[in-house]
Protein backbone atom coordinates (compact mmCIF):
# COMPACT_ATOMS: atom_id res chain seq x y z
CA UNK A 1 0.00 0.00 0.00
CA UNK A 2 2.31 2.59 -1.27
CA UNK A 3 0.74 6.47 -1.00
CA UNK A 4 0.50 8.11 -4.71
CA UNK A 5 4.16 9.67 -4.22
CA UNK A 6 4.59 12.02 -7.31
CA UNK A 7 8.13 11.16 -8.59
CA UNK A 8 9.63 13.63 -6.78
CA UNK A 9 8.57 12.30 -3.51
CA UNK A 10 8.91 8.52 -4.53
CA UNK A 11 12.48 9.22 -5.00
CA UNK A 12 12.76 10.94 -1.34
CA UNK A 13 10.45 8.44 0.71
CA UNK A 14 10.64 5.90 -1.36
CA UNK A 15 14.33 5.25 -2.16
CA UNK A 16 15.06 1.87 -4.06
CA UNK A 17 17.72 1.33 -0.82
CA UNK A 18 14.74 -0.16 1.90
CA UNK A 19 16.83 -2.57 3.27
CA UNK A 20 16.86 -2.83 7.49
CA UNK A 21 20.48 -2.82 8.61
CA UNK A 22 21.56 -2.45 12.32
CA UNK A 23 25.35 -2.40 13.39
CA UNK A 24 26.96 -1.80 17.21
CA UNK A 25 30.05 -0.94 18.19
CA UNK A 26 32.51 -4.04 19.40
CA UNK A 27 32.39 -2.13 22.92
CA UNK A 28 28.41 -2.15 22.79
CA UNK A 29 28.19 -5.89 21.55
CA UNK A 30 30.61 -6.60 24.51
CA UNK A 31 29.14 -4.43 27.03
CA UNK A 32 25.73 -7.22 26.13
CA UNK A 33 27.34 -10.29 26.22
CA UNK A 34 29.13 -8.76 29.90
CA UNK A 35 25.47 -8.04 31.01
CA UNK A 36 23.88 -11.28 29.39
CA UNK A 37 26.48 -13.09 31.44
CA UNK A 38 26.03 -11.58 34.63
CA UNK A 39 22.49 -12.00 34.53
CA UNK A 40 21.67 -15.54 33.28
CA UNK A 41 24.92 -16.82 33.13
CA UNK A 42 24.90 -16.38 37.22
CA UNK A 43 21.60 -17.58 37.32
CA UNK A 44 22.33 -20.87 35.43
CA UNK A 45 25.53 -21.31 37.97
CA UNK A 46 23.31 -20.75 41.08
CA UNK A 47 20.50 -23.26 39.41
CA UNK A 48 23.57 -25.58 38.75
CA UNK A 49 25.42 -25.22 42.01
CA UNK A 50 22.05 -25.08 44.22
CA UNK A 51 19.26 -25.83 42.46
CA UNK A 52 16.24 -23.62 42.27
CA UNK A 53 15.90 -21.10 45.05
CA UNK A 54 12.88 -21.25 47.35
CA UNK A 55 10.23 -18.50 46.72
CA UNK A 56 8.03 -16.74 49.18
CA UNK A 57 4.24 -17.58 49.52
CA UNK A 58 2.04 -14.85 48.22
CA UNK A 59 -1.90 -15.00 48.49
CA UNK A 60 -4.02 -16.79 46.27
CA UNK A 61 -6.94 -14.98 47.89
CA UNK A 62 -8.38 -11.49 49.46
CA UNK A 63 -5.66 -10.31 51.55
CA UNK A 64 -6.34 -7.40 54.36
CA UNK A 65 -2.77 -6.48 53.44
CA UNK A 66 -3.08 -6.32 49.29
CA UNK A 67 -5.48 -4.75 47.17
CA UNK A 68 -8.21 -6.81 45.41
CA UNK A 69 -8.93 -7.06 42.17
CA UNK A 70 -8.92 -4.29 38.99
CA UNK A 71 -10.94 -1.27 39.26
CA UNK A 72 -12.61 -0.20 36.21
CA UNK A 73 -10.07 3.39 36.31
CA UNK A 74 -7.39 1.15 36.70
CA UNK A 75 -8.30 -1.38 33.51
CA UNK A 76 -8.98 1.25 31.23
CA UNK A 77 -5.66 3.26 32.08
CA UNK A 78 -4.11 0.16 30.94
CA UNK A 79 -6.04 0.18 27.43
CA UNK A 80 -5.57 3.62 27.19
CA UNK A 81 -1.67 3.46 27.49
CA UNK A 82 -1.31 0.50 25.15
CA UNK A 83 -3.16 3.02 22.30
CA UNK A 84 -0.71 5.87 23.14
CA UNK A 85 2.40 4.07 23.57
CA UNK A 86 1.74 1.76 20.59
CA UNK A 87 1.51 5.04 18.48
CA UNK A 88 4.60 7.01 20.54
CA UNK A 89 6.48 3.94 19.85
CA UNK A 90 5.91 3.55 16.12
CA UNK A 91 5.97 7.06 15.75
CA UNK A 92 9.60 7.56 17.67
CA UNK A 93 11.16 4.87 15.17
CA UNK A 94 10.08 6.69 12.31
CA UNK A 95 11.94 9.82 13.71
CA UNK A 96 15.42 7.99 14.76
CA UNK A 97 14.95 6.48 11.30
CA UNK A 98 15.42 10.31 10.18
CA UNK A 99 19.13 10.26 11.41
CA UNK A 100 19.55 6.30 12.26
CA UNK A 101 22.89 7.26 14.32
CA UNK A 102 23.03 7.60 18.13
CA UNK A 103 26.01 8.96 20.04
CA UNK A 104 27.44 9.40 23.51
CA UNK A 105 28.84 13.26 22.27
CA UNK A 106 27.49 16.39 20.70
CA UNK A 107 29.93 16.28 17.71
CA UNK A 108 28.16 13.51 16.09
CA UNK A 109 30.44 12.31 14.52
CA UNK A 110 29.57 9.65 12.23
CA UNK A 111 32.17 7.30 12.99
CA UNK A 112 31.30 7.51 16.47
CA UNK A 113 27.87 6.40 16.23
CA UNK A 114 27.27 3.59 18.95
CA UNK A 115 24.64 2.44 16.98
CA UNK A 116 23.54 2.96 13.54
CA UNK A 117 20.79 2.11 10.99
CA UNK A 118 22.43 2.52 8.03
CA UNK A 119 25.63 0.74 6.39
CA UNK A 120 27.16 3.98 5.84
CA UNK A 121 29.76 3.79 8.74
CA UNK A 122 31.23 6.89 7.24
CA UNK A 123 29.86 9.06 4.58
CA UNK A 124 32.39 9.46 1.69
CA UNK A 125 30.26 12.46 -0.50
CA UNK A 126 32.04 15.14 0.28
CA UNK A 127 28.87 17.31 0.18
CA UNK A 128 26.72 14.62 2.00
CA UNK A 129 23.53 16.05 4.07
CA UNK A 130 21.12 14.76 7.08
CA UNK A 131 18.57 14.35 4.67
CA UNK A 132 20.50 12.38 2.41
CA UNK A 133 21.57 10.13 5.21
CA UNK A 134 17.81 9.22 6.34
CA UNK A 135 16.84 5.50 6.14
CA UNK A 136 13.84 4.17 4.92
CA UNK A 137 11.57 2.10 7.50
CA UNK A 138 8.55 -0.37 6.50
CA UNK A 139 5.52 1.40 7.55
CA UNK A 140 4.55 -1.87 8.99
CA UNK A 141 7.22 -0.79 11.65
CA UNK A 142 6.30 2.51 12.31
CA UNK A 143 4.52 5.40 11.35
CA UNK A 144 4.13 6.96 8.80
CA UNK A 145 7.46 4.99 7.94
CA UNK A 146 9.10 5.05 4.53
CA UNK A 147 12.33 7.90 4.07
CA UNK A 148 12.36 11.33 5.57
CA UNK A 149 8.85 12.00 6.78
CA UNK A 150 9.95 13.35 10.08
CA UNK A 151 7.65 16.01 10.03
CA UNK A 152 4.36 13.67 10.35
CA UNK A 153 6.00 11.30 12.51
CA UNK A 154 6.98 14.19 14.94
CA UNK A 155 3.26 15.74 14.49
CA UNK A 156 2.06 12.17 15.41
CA UNK A 157 5.22 11.84 18.58
CA UNK A 158 4.09 15.32 19.46
CA UNK A 159 0.25 14.94 19.13
CA UNK A 160 0.22 11.74 21.30
CA UNK A 161 2.33 12.24 24.24
CA UNK A 162 0.14 15.10 25.99
CA UNK A 163 -2.72 12.50 26.45
CA UNK A 164 -0.10 9.50 27.20
CA UNK A 165 0.82 11.87 29.68
CA UNK A 166 -2.45 12.94 30.62
CA UNK A 167 -3.51 8.83 31.39
CA UNK A 168 -0.44 8.67 33.48
CA UNK A 169 -0.99 11.42 36.06
CA UNK A 170 -4.48 10.49 36.04
CA UNK A 171 -3.67 6.45 36.68
CA UNK A 172 -0.45 7.73 39.05
CA UNK A 173 -3.20 10.06 40.71
CA UNK A 174 -5.47 7.13 41.55
CA UNK A 175 -3.01 4.45 42.10
CA UNK A 176 -1.83 6.55 45.03
CA UNK A 177 -5.35 7.79 46.63
CA UNK A 178 -6.76 4.22 46.25
CA UNK A 179 -4.64 1.14 47.95
CA UNK A 180 -4.05 -0.17 44.33
CA UNK A 181 -0.11 1.32 44.52
CA UNK A 182 0.53 -1.28 46.78
CA UNK A 183 0.56 -3.66 44.06
CA UNK A 184 3.56 -1.50 42.78
CA UNK A 185 5.33 -0.23 45.10
CA UNK A 186 7.60 -2.56 46.76
CA UNK A 187 7.04 -2.84 50.96
CA UNK A 188 10.58 -4.36 51.91
CA UNK A 189 13.98 -4.56 50.33
CA UNK A 190 13.59 -8.31 50.25
CA UNK A 191 11.59 -7.41 47.14
CA UNK A 192 15.40 -7.50 45.46
CA UNK A 193 16.67 -10.79 46.59
CA UNK A 194 13.39 -12.34 45.87
CA UNK A 195 13.12 -10.70 42.52
CA UNK A 196 16.50 -12.47 41.36
CA UNK A 197 15.13 -15.92 42.60
CA UNK A 198 12.48 -15.62 40.31
CA UNK A 199 14.98 -14.58 37.64
CA UNK A 200 17.00 -17.63 38.27
CA UNK A 201 13.28 -19.74 37.50
CA UNK A 202 12.67 -17.63 34.45
CA UNK A 203 16.16 -17.90 32.79
CA UNK A 204 16.65 -21.62 33.88
CA UNK A 205 12.96 -22.34 31.89
CA UNK A 206 11.86 -23.00 35.33
CA UNK A 207 8.22 -20.92 35.86
CA UNK A 208 7.77 -19.81 39.25
CA UNK A 209 5.14 -20.83 41.39
CA UNK A 210 2.11 -18.18 40.49
CA UNK A 211 1.02 -16.09 42.82
CA UNK A 212 -3.18 -14.89 42.11
CA UNK A 213 -2.45 -11.41 40.22
CA UNK A 214 -5.61 -10.58 40.60
CA UNK A 215 -4.15 -10.22 44.87
CA UNK A 216 -0.39 -9.64 44.17
CA UNK A 217 2.40 -10.49 41.84
CA UNK A 218 5.51 -11.78 41.98
CA UNK A 219 8.74 -10.25 43.13
CA UNK A 220 10.47 -9.71 39.58
CA UNK A 221 6.86 -8.61 38.35
CA UNK A 222 6.33 -5.99 41.04
CA UNK A 223 9.57 -5.08 40.23
CA UNK A 224 9.01 -4.20 36.57
CA UNK A 225 5.84 -2.66 36.37
CA UNK A 226 7.25 -0.05 39.09
CA UNK A 227 10.29 0.29 36.70
CA UNK A 228 7.86 0.91 33.86
CA UNK A 229 5.83 3.00 35.49
CA UNK A 230 8.39 5.44 37.93
CA UNK A 231 11.35 4.88 35.89
CA UNK A 232 11.21 4.00 32.47
CA UNK A 233 8.50 6.88 31.49
CA UNK A 234 9.57 9.72 33.74
CA UNK A 235 13.23 9.36 32.10
CA UNK A 236 11.39 8.81 28.38
CA UNK A 237 10.05 12.24 29.19
CA UNK A 238 13.09 14.32 30.66
CA UNK A 239 15.20 12.98 27.86
CA UNK A 240 12.30 13.69 25.11
CA UNK A 241 12.61 17.61 26.48
CA UNK A 242 16.27 17.40 26.63
CA UNK A 243 16.23 16.89 23.36
CA UNK A 244 14.88 20.72 22.64
CA UNK A 245 16.21 23.26 21.58
CA UNK A 246 14.00 25.91 23.53
CA UNK A 247 14.85 24.10 26.93
CA UNK A 248 18.35 23.74 26.43
CA UNK A 249 18.48 27.74 25.58
CA UNK A 250 17.08 28.62 28.94
CA UNK A 251 18.42 25.52 31.43
CA UNK A 252 21.64 24.48 29.56
CA UNK A 253 21.95 22.39 32.59
CA UNK A 254 19.28 20.53 31.55
CA UNK A 255 20.72 17.76 28.97
CA UNK A 256 23.43 17.52 31.07
CA UNK A 257 21.68 15.14 33.29
CA UNK A 258 22.86 12.56 30.66
CA UNK A 259 25.60 13.94 29.44
CA UNK A 260 24.47 15.80 26.52
CA UNK A 261 21.69 16.20 24.20
CA UNK A 262 23.19 13.08 22.37
CA UNK A 263 23.46 11.09 25.43
CA UNK A 264 19.83 12.05 26.15
CA UNK A 265 18.80 10.91 22.64
CA UNK A 266 20.50 7.94 23.04
CA UNK A 267 18.94 7.51 26.68
CA UNK A 268 15.50 8.14 24.83
CA UNK A 269 16.19 5.59 22.12
CA UNK A 270 16.98 2.78 24.82
CA UNK A 271 13.71 3.57 27.20
CA UNK A 272 12.05 2.53 23.81
CA UNK A 273 13.68 -0.39 23.63
CA UNK A 274 12.88 -1.30 27.24
CA UNK A 275 9.30 -0.66 26.49
CA UNK A 276 9.69 -3.10 23.82
CA UNK A 277 11.18 -5.58 25.70
CA UNK A 278 8.65 -5.16 28.92
CA UNK A 279 5.69 -5.09 26.21
CA UNK A 280 7.00 -8.59 24.71
CA UNK A 281 7.65 -10.22 28.01
CA UNK A 282 4.80 -9.21 29.32
CA UNK A 283 2.65 -10.14 26.55
CA UNK A 284 4.69 -13.30 26.54
CA UNK A 285 3.79 -13.64 30.21
CA UNK A 286 0.14 -13.21 30.25
CA UNK A 287 -0.26 -15.78 27.81
CA UNK A 288 1.55 -18.44 29.52
CA UNK A 289 0.37 -17.80 33.48
CA UNK A 290 -3.12 -18.73 32.69
CA UNK A 291 -4.28 -16.24 29.88
CA UNK A 292 -8.35 -16.53 29.84
CA UNK A 293 -8.03 -15.38 33.56
CA UNK A 294 -5.41 -13.00 33.31
CA UNK A 295 -7.35 -11.31 30.16
CA UNK A 296 -10.87 -11.14 32.71
CA UNK A 297 -8.62 -9.71 35.20
CA UNK A 298 -7.50 -6.86 33.17
CA UNK A 299 -10.40 -5.88 31.18
CA UNK A 300 -13.80 -7.30 33.37
CA UNK A 301 -12.20 -6.94 36.39
CA UNK A 302 -13.43 -10.36 37.17
CA UNK A 303 -11.44 -13.48 38.12
CA UNK A 304 -12.90 -16.50 36.57
CA UNK A 305 -12.58 -18.47 33.31
CA UNK A 306 -15.02 -17.03 31.05
CA UNK A 307 -13.76 -16.39 27.72
CA UNK A 308 -14.99 -12.65 27.89
CA UNK A 309 -11.60 -11.14 28.60
CA UNK A 310 -10.04 -12.82 25.77
CA UNK A 311 -12.54 -11.48 23.44
CA UNK A 312 -12.56 -8.04 24.98
CA UNK A 313 -8.83 -8.40 24.70
CA UNK A 314 -9.13 -8.88 21.15
CA UNK A 315 -11.27 -6.41 20.34
CA UNK A 316 -8.99 -3.98 22.17
CA UNK A 317 -6.13 -5.02 20.07
CA UNK A 318 -8.28 -5.02 16.53
CA UNK A 319 -9.39 -1.55 17.19
CA UNK A 320 -5.56 -0.35 18.09
CA UNK A 321 -4.54 -1.88 14.43
CA UNK A 322 -6.99 -0.34 13.13
CA UNK A 323 -6.60 3.04 13.96
CA UNK A 324 -2.42 2.42 13.18
CA UNK A 325 -3.97 1.65 9.95
CA UNK A 326 -6.14 4.74 10.04
CA UNK A 327 -3.31 6.82 11.03
CA UNK A 328 -1.21 5.61 7.98
CA UNK A 329 -3.85 6.48 5.77
CA UNK A 330 -4.36 9.88 7.76
CA UNK A 331 -0.69 10.74 7.13
CA UNK A 332 -0.50 10.97 3.54
CA UNK A 333 -4.45 11.98 3.07
CA UNK A 334 -4.65 14.67 6.34
CA UNK A 335 -1.11 15.51 6.91
CA UNK A 336 -1.71 19.18 6.99
CA UNK A 337 -4.42 18.95 9.70
CA UNK A 338 -1.77 16.56 11.79
CA UNK A 339 0.56 18.85 11.26
CA UNK A 340 -2.23 22.12 12.70
CA UNK A 341 -3.40 19.88 15.22
CA UNK A 342 0.19 18.79 16.62
CA UNK A 343 0.72 22.70 16.68
CA UNK A 344 -2.29 23.70 17.98
CA UNK A 345 -2.01 21.74 21.07
CA UNK A 346 2.08 22.15 21.76
CA UNK A 347 2.16 25.70 20.02
CA UNK A 348 -0.24 26.62 23.37
CA UNK A 349 1.20 24.92 25.97
CA UNK A 350 4.72 26.07 24.86
CA UNK A 351 3.41 29.72 24.33
CA UNK A 352 2.13 29.68 27.79
CA UNK A 353 5.17 28.16 29.24
CA UNK A 354 8.18 27.97 28.49
CA UNK A 355 8.53 30.93 25.29
CA UNK A 356 8.40 33.45 27.80
CA UNK A 357 11.48 32.84 29.52
CA UNK A 358 14.49 34.42 27.58
CA UNK A 359 16.81 32.21 25.51
CA UNK A 360 20.37 32.87 27.12
CA UNK A 361 22.73 29.76 27.02
CA UNK A 362 26.12 30.13 25.77
CA UNK A 363 29.01 27.95 25.07
CA UNK A 364 32.64 27.97 25.46
CA UNK A 365 35.35 27.85 23.32
CA UNK A 366 36.21 24.36 24.58
CA UNK A 367 32.80 23.21 23.82
CA UNK A 368 32.86 23.70 20.03
CA UNK A 369 32.50 20.41 18.09
CA UNK A 370 35.15 19.02 15.90
CA UNK A 371 32.52 17.66 13.51
CA UNK A 372 29.35 19.57 12.23
CA UNK A 373 26.68 18.10 9.78
CA UNK A 374 25.37 19.58 6.56
CA UNK A 375 21.88 20.09 5.76
CA UNK A 376 20.11 21.71 2.62
CA UNK A 377 20.35 21.56 -1.02
CA UNK A 378 23.67 23.59 -2.43
CA UNK A 379 22.69 26.66 -4.03
CA UNK A 380 22.77 25.85 -8.01
CA UNK A 381 21.31 29.52 -8.81
CA UNK A 382 24.13 31.42 -11.60
CA UNK A 383 23.81 34.29 -9.25
CA UNK A 384 25.38 32.85 -6.05
CA UNK A 385 27.67 30.58 -8.39
CA UNK A 386 29.08 33.80 -9.69
CA UNK A 387 29.38 35.59 -6.45
CA UNK A 388 30.72 32.53 -4.41
CA UNK A 389 33.53 32.54 -6.95
CA UNK A 390 33.97 36.73 -6.68
CA UNK A 391 33.99 35.95 -2.68
CA UNK A 392 30.93 37.90 -2.37
CA UNK A 393 32.34 41.02 -2.78
CA UNK A 394 29.70 42.22 -5.08
CA UNK A 395 26.86 40.77 -2.68
CA UNK A 396 23.87 42.78 -1.77
CA UNK A 397 21.56 41.68 1.06
CA UNK A 398 18.40 43.14 0.05
CA UNK A 399 15.64 43.95 2.79
CA UNK A 400 12.43 45.04 1.84
CA UNK A 401 8.62 45.17 2.41
CA UNK A 402 6.92 46.77 5.43
CA UNK A 403 9.68 49.13 6.65
CA UNK A 404 10.59 52.83 7.02
CA UNK A 405 13.80 52.35 5.29
CA UNK A 406 14.02 49.81 2.32
CA UNK A 407 17.86 48.89 1.91
CA UNK A 408 20.64 46.68 0.25
CA UNK A 409 23.37 45.93 2.31
CA UNK A 410 27.03 44.78 1.26
CA UNK A 411 28.58 42.18 3.95
CA UNK A 412 31.08 45.16 4.42
CA UNK A 413 28.47 47.03 5.55
CA UNK A 414 26.78 44.72 8.08
CA UNK A 415 30.63 44.41 9.19
CA UNK A 416 30.27 48.27 10.08
CA UNK A 417 27.26 47.48 12.03
CA UNK A 418 29.45 45.65 14.73
CA UNK A 419 29.98 42.15 15.15
CA UNK A 420 28.41 40.04 17.83
CA UNK A 421 29.49 36.55 18.90
CA UNK A 422 28.37 33.17 19.92
CA UNK A 423 28.73 29.98 20.83
CA UNK A 424 25.63 27.87 20.50
CA UNK A 425 24.12 24.56 19.96
CA UNK A 426 22.69 23.50 16.48
CA UNK A 427 19.47 21.21 17.21
CA UNK A 428 18.46 19.46 13.66
CA UNK A 429 15.61 18.23 13.63
CA UNK A 430 16.21 15.02 12.44
CA UNK A 431 18.56 14.63 15.78
CA UNK A 432 22.00 15.15 15.25
CA UNK A 433 23.60 18.34 16.99
CA UNK A 434 26.89 20.54 16.87
CA UNK A 435 28.11 23.27 18.59
CA UNK A 436 29.53 26.19 17.02
CA UNK A 437 30.86 30.08 17.07
CA UNK A 438 28.98 31.95 14.64
CA UNK A 439 29.79 35.74 14.17
CA UNK A 440 27.87 38.16 12.47
CA UNK A 441 25.52 41.59 12.93
CA UNK A 442 22.73 41.48 15.55
CA UNK A 443 19.33 40.92 14.13
CA UNK A 444 17.89 43.86 16.20
CA UNK A 445 20.48 46.51 14.94
CA UNK A 446 19.29 45.61 11.29
CA UNK A 447 15.55 46.24 12.28
CA UNK A 448 16.63 49.38 14.21
CA UNK A 449 17.56 50.58 11.03
CA UNK A 450 15.23 49.12 8.48
CA UNK A 451 12.86 50.58 11.12
CA UNK A 452 9.67 48.11 10.38
CA UNK A 453 6.06 49.39 10.35
CA UNK A 454 3.70 48.58 12.97
CA UNK A 455 2.16 46.38 10.26
CA UNK A 456 5.27 44.01 10.52
CA UNK A 457 4.85 41.23 12.35
CA UNK A 458 6.86 38.56 10.66
CA UNK A 459 10.30 38.40 9.04
CA UNK A 460 11.05 36.23 6.23
CA UNK A 461 14.60 35.25 5.27
CA UNK A 462 14.84 34.00 1.44
CA UNK A 463 17.71 32.20 0.28
CA UNK A 464 19.55 31.49 -3.01
CA UNK A 465 19.38 27.45 -2.13
CA UNK A 466 16.17 25.15 -2.93
CA UNK A 467 13.83 22.63 -0.55
CA UNK A 468 14.13 19.35 -0.74
CA UNK A 469 11.82 19.18 -3.21
CA UNK A 470 12.87 22.61 -5.34
CA UNK A 471 11.30 25.70 -5.24
CA UNK A 472 13.25 28.85 -3.09
CA UNK A 473 13.77 27.84 0.50
CA UNK A 474 12.72 30.42 3.02
CA UNK A 475 11.74 30.32 6.62
CA UNK A 476 10.19 32.88 8.60
CA UNK A 477 10.49 34.11 12.12
CA UNK A 478 8.31 36.54 14.00
CA UNK A 479 9.65 39.77 14.67
CA UNK A 480 9.88 39.29 18.40
CA UNK A 481 11.80 36.57 17.88
CA UNK A 482 14.10 38.46 16.06
CA UNK A 483 14.73 40.75 18.46
CA UNK A 484 16.29 38.55 21.02
CA UNK A 485 19.40 38.35 21.73
CA UNK A 486 20.63 35.07 20.17
CA UNK A 487 19.08 36.11 16.78
CA UNK A 488 22.15 37.28 14.61
CA UNK A 489 23.12 37.27 10.98
CA UNK A 490 26.44 35.52 10.81
CA UNK A 491 28.89 35.90 8.32
CA UNK A 492 31.72 33.31 10.22
CA UNK A 493 31.92 29.98 11.85
CA UNK A 494 34.25 28.89 14.07
CA UNK A 495 36.33 32.40 13.54
CA UNK A 496 36.85 31.98 9.71
CA UNK A 497 34.45 32.99 7.02
CA UNK A 498 31.44 31.05 6.92
CA UNK A 499 32.03 28.10 4.86
CA UNK A 500 30.10 27.50 1.47
CA UNK A 501 28.57 24.45 2.95
CA UNK A 502 27.18 26.31 6.16
CA UNK A 503 25.73 29.39 4.35
CA UNK A 504 28.06 31.62 2.81
CA UNK A 505 27.57 34.77 2.47
CA UNK A 506 25.22 34.44 5.25
CA UNK A 507 23.04 32.42 7.42
CA UNK A 508 20.63 32.83 10.00
CA UNK A 509 21.13 31.68 13.49
CA UNK A 510 18.53 32.01 15.98
CA UNK A 511 19.23 29.61 18.54
CA UNK A 512 16.02 28.89 20.32
CA UNK A 513 15.07 27.42 17.04
CA UNK A 514 15.28 23.67 15.29
CA UNK A 515 17.79 23.44 12.02
CA UNK A 516 15.73 24.03 9.69
CA UNK A 517 15.19 28.28 11.11
CA UNK A 518 18.91 28.79 10.42
CA UNK A 519 18.49 29.44 6.76
CA UNK A 520 21.93 29.22 4.77
CA UNK A 521 22.41 31.43 1.76
CA UNK A 522 20.17 34.17 2.83
CA UNK A 523 19.42 36.19 -0.88
CA UNK A 524 17.10 38.89 0.88
CA UNK A 525 15.12 39.22 3.85
CA UNK A 526 11.12 40.73 3.84
CA UNK A 527 9.37 42.47 6.59
CA UNK A 528 5.26 41.04 6.00
CA UNK A 529 2.57 41.18 8.41
CA UNK A 530 1.73 37.41 8.23
CA UNK A 531 3.95 34.11 6.99
CA UNK A 532 0.07 33.07 5.02
CA UNK A 533 1.15 34.97 2.09
CA UNK A 534 4.00 33.87 1.46
CA UNK A 535 4.95 30.12 -0.39
CA UNK A 536 2.13 27.77 0.58
CA UNK A 537 1.35 29.68 3.79
CA UNK A 538 2.94 27.26 7.01
CA UNK A 539 5.55 29.66 7.96
CA UNK A 540 8.59 28.15 5.85
CA UNK A 541 10.01 25.21 3.39
CA UNK A 542 9.86 22.76 5.59
CA UNK A 543 6.48 23.64 6.94
CA UNK A 544 5.11 23.64 3.57
CA UNK A 545 6.55 20.61 2.21
CA UNK A 546 7.26 18.68 4.64
CA UNK A 547 4.79 18.97 7.53
CA UNK A 548 7.51 20.59 9.86
CA UNK A 549 6.57 21.86 12.97
CA UNK A 550 4.48 25.21 12.68
CA UNK A 551 6.28 26.79 16.07
CA UNK A 552 6.85 30.28 15.11
CA UNK A 553 7.81 31.51 17.76
CA UNK A 554 9.43 29.75 20.18
N1 LIG B 1 18.85 27.41 2.35
C1 LIG B 1 18.72 26.41 3.22
N2 LIG B 1 19.01 26.62 4.50
C2 LIG B 1 18.90 25.62 5.41
C3 LIG B 1 18.45 24.34 5.01
C4 LIG B 1 18.12 24.15 3.67
O1 LIG B 1 17.71 23.06 3.26
N3 LIG B 1 18.28 25.19 2.79
N4 LIG B 1 18.38 23.35 5.94
C5 LIG B 1 18.28 23.74 7.34
C6 LIG B 1 18.50 22.62 8.24
S1 LIG B 1 17.29 21.44 8.32
C7 LIG B 1 19.60 22.55 9.05
S2 LIG B 1 19.76 21.34 10.20
C8 LIG B 1 20.68 23.54 8.94
C9 LIG B 1 22.01 22.86 8.75
O2 LIG B 1 23.04 23.78 8.74
P1 LIG B 1 24.52 23.31 8.41
O3 LIG B 1 24.47 22.64 7.06
O4 LIG B 1 25.38 24.50 8.43
O5 LIG B 1 24.88 22.32 9.45
O6 LIG B 1 20.47 24.42 7.86
C10 LIG B 1 19.17 24.88 7.71
N5 LIG B 1 19.21 25.89 6.69
MO1 LIG C 1 17.73 20.11 10.19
Amino acid sequence: MVPQFTDAERAVHFPTDRKFFIALKPSVWMIIIFLFLITVGFAWLQYLLYGLPVLPALPKAPHPAYPSGFPVWLRLSHWVNFFFLTLIIRSGISILMNHPRLYWNNSCKPSSAWIRFTPLKTPTKKYWTSKEDARYISPMLALPGYRNTIGISRSWHFLTVPFFLLNGLVFIFLLLYTNQWKRLVPGTWEVFPNAWHVFVHYATFHMPAEPNGFYAYNALQQLAYFSVVFILTPVAMLTGMAMSPAIENRFKWFPKIFGNRQGARSVHFLVMVAFVGFILIHVLLVMLTGFTRNMNHITMGTDNNSSTGVYIGAAIVLFVISFCIYAHWASWSKARKIQKWQAAINGTLWRYTINRLKPTSRFEKKDITPYFWLNGNMPVSEEWKKQATEDFIYYKLKISGLVENPVELSINDLKEMGKEENITMHHCVQGWSGIAAWGGVSLSKVIALVKPRPEAKTVVFYSFGEGLFGGTYYETNTLENCLKPQAILAWEMNYKPLPPEHGAPLRLRVENQLGYKQVKWIRSIEFVSSFKNIGKGFGGKDEDDEYFDLLADT
